[in-house]
This record gives structure tokens, sequence and C-alpha cells, in this order.
């Protein structure tokens, strides 16, 4: 009854009286109190004014399973979420829940992880209170070698739900907020990285059991530490405005679901090329290809329709580089 309470009153602009409530719900007006009480304590600013009845002034800055569940608007995606205040990483979570039958659109998300991790074993710095950190599980009917597009998508809807929520206005495309995708995982504003993404699957040689893909996004101001110092942001500080967690999750949610869908329709990228293209920083700039097999340098031109970063070499040709193999970096630093 909590959650429906709450569903009542976000949907008013004004107040809503206890009567009602109890009617409505068919409860004594104790309970309806008790619920408000349970709801307040959760972080929801409600007004309660005598003979008025109750105002739910603000839930921006409420972060919750159930917060985040009221303001999705998707069929699959992010249903059901688990909210937990504390995981070692959302990303093993998920492998678990997902070995043990987790579905296809399940969503782990924790406000604080004790191990969260990068690629290849690196750290991710995960403190209380700020931040995003969230896997969704995937139960793909594709072949596994498609799989590492998925991270392409994911970081295109990451951008999109930022300019989304920072609009306010559901507006996907204001100008000048600068936000940018760095092939293949980070999201970039103001040349700093405010999103880190981490892939993981469990595959056979042509069947996928599942993919999970782990997300953090930066969103409220703290101390980086020293090593991260100069290269990490948060979307706050660098889009001077309030951003709400729960929006930001729901509306990144919103446009995974939808890329998702057109992606797997055709197989490939080629639907969304010309626009993920078109965030990426690293466009037409001279980068370094970190391939184990030997590094090299030349311009990065764009994705093609399987998610390659085509890179036009110093020593001429292009090729064609696969995100699971290697990293780029800027010739002049980070980006
Ligand atoms: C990534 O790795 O960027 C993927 C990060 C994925 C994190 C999410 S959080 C939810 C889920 N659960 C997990 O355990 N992980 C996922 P990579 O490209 O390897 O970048 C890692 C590097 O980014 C580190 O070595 C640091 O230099 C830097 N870094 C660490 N924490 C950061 C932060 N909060 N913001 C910006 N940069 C950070």
């Amino acid at each position: 009854m909590k959650q429906e309470i709450l569903e009542l009153l976000r949907g008013r602009e004004d107040f809503v009286s206890g009567q009602e409530l109890c009617e409505r719900f068919g409860v004594s007006r104790t309970a309806v109190w008790k619920a408000v009480e349970q709801l307040k304590k959760e972080g929801y600013l409600i007004e309660a004014v005598r003979n008025r009845g109750y105002l739910l002034r603000d839930s921006d800055e409420v972060y919750s399973g159930n917060e985040i569940a009221g303001r999705l608007r998707t069929r699959w995606a992010g249903r059901p979420v688990y909210f937990y205040d504390s995981l070692g990483s959302t990303n093993l979570q998920a492998k678990m829940d997902a070995e043990k039958g987790a579905g296809h659109g399940t969503l782990i998300v924790a406000d604080m992880q004790t191990k969260g991790r990068g690629r290849r074993g690196r750290n991710w710095s995960s403190p209380a209170g700020t931040n995003l950190y969230f896997t969704l599980i995937l139960k793909p009917d594709f072949s596994p070698d498609t799989a590492s597009m998925l991270t392409l998508v994911m970081a295109y809807a990451i951008a999109r739900g930022i300019e989304k929520t920072a609009s306010g206005q559901g507006k996907e495309e204001p100008d000048g907020l600068e936000i940018g995708i760095k092939w293949p995982n980070d999201i970039v504003v103001h040349g700093k990285k405010v999103c880190g993404i981490l892939t993981e699957m469990s595959a056979e040689r042509d069947y996928i059991h599942y993919v999970v893909i782990g997300c953090g996004v930066n969103v409220k101001k703290q101390n980086f530490g020293p090593e991260i110092a100069s290269t990490a942001a948060a979307l706050e500080e660098e889009l001077k405005q309030k951003i709400s967690r729960s929006g930001l999750l729901a509306n990144v949610m919103e446009v995974f679901e939808r890329e998702y869908e057109a992606f797997v329709e055709t197989g490939s990228l080629k639907g969304l090329k010309d626009r993920y293209n078109a965030l990426l920083v690293n466009r037409d700039r001279e980068v370094c290809v970190l391939d184990p097999k030997g590094e090299y340098r030349g311009v990065a031109r764009g994705i093609n329709d399987a998610g390659e970063l085509l890179v036009e070499r110093s020593e001429g040709g292009l090729t064609a580089v696969y995100a699971g193999e290697v990293s780029v970096r800027g010739i002049y630093g980070y980006v």
C-alpha cells in the first residue's frame, strides 16, 4: 500500500486528503499515516497538513528500489530491480543471480560497492551516496561474438540518458552539454571520465547463457583519489545542475530498451552508427591503439556496423579495431 500511496501522491500537484486515501485503499487513517511515515524515512519529502492532507514535495533525491521502479517507463529493462545499500560488485551479484535463473532485464543496483571493478581487474572507485552502480542482466538469443556491441549500445543509452535528465524536459538532444563517448566504454564530459562500463558474458561457442552490463556513473561531487583526480569528474559539477540518480537510471533504461530492440532486429549497429559517431570524442583525433600484439598510432574515424573503431594508420591503411582486444588512448591525454 505504501507504494500505491506514493504513486497516487506522485500524480497530484495539490494535497490529497487523508479521507480520500483511506477510502481508496480501504484502510484506517492510522494505517495511511504509518505508510506516509515509512515513505518519509525512505527520504521522501511529504508535507502533512491538518485538514488538507498529504503533498509529495520532491522525490529527486530519493534513491531506492521503489523510487527507481516508480520512474521506469520500460517494458522489460530494469524489471525487476533489486536495490542494495552495499555490495561487493553489482556485476558479481548479477552473475550469481543470472546463474540462478534471474531473467532478461533484471537490474541490480547498489548505493556503494566495496569491490567495484573495471576491466582487466582494475579498480572502480565506488563511494556511498554519490554515484550510480548498476548491472543489467541480458539473456540474448544471438551469437556470442555480437555481445561486445552491447557495450556500445549501453554507452549510447547512458550518454542520451544523461542529456535527457539534464535537460529536464525529456528532450534528448539539448545543445551544449558536451557529453561524449570515448570508445568503447567510457562516457566523457569536458574531457573527463564520468562513466565506465564493464560487460561480461557467460557463453558456449555459439550460445550465450547471459550477458551482464555493469555501469558506474559519477553523479555527485566527491573526492576522487589522487590516481584519478585529473581524469575523473562528476555530472553535477560539470553540468552545474542537480541530477536525480533514480531519474537518470530510469532514463538510461528507457533509451537502452529502445536501442537494444533495434539492435536485435538488425543484428548490427547499422541503425545506431551515425548517431553514435556523432557523440564519439575520439573522432578525427589522433589515437594510440594499445594492441597486445603491438601499439600503433592513427586517426580514429568512427565505428563501423560491427562496433569496431576504424583507425586510419599513420603508415597508411584503415584498421578495424575490435573492442575486446585493445584500448585506445589520446596522444595528448586521456581522450
Ligand atoms: C571501466 O573500466 O571503466 C569499467 C567500470 C565499470 C564499473 C561498474 S560499477 C557497476 C559495475 N560493478 C562493477 O564492479 N563494475 C561495474 P576501465 O576502462 O578498466 O577503467 C578503470 C579505470 O578508471 C581505473 O583504473 C581508474 O583509472 C579509473 N577510475 C576508477 N574509478 C573511477 C571513477 N569512479 N570515475 C572515473 N574513473 C575511475
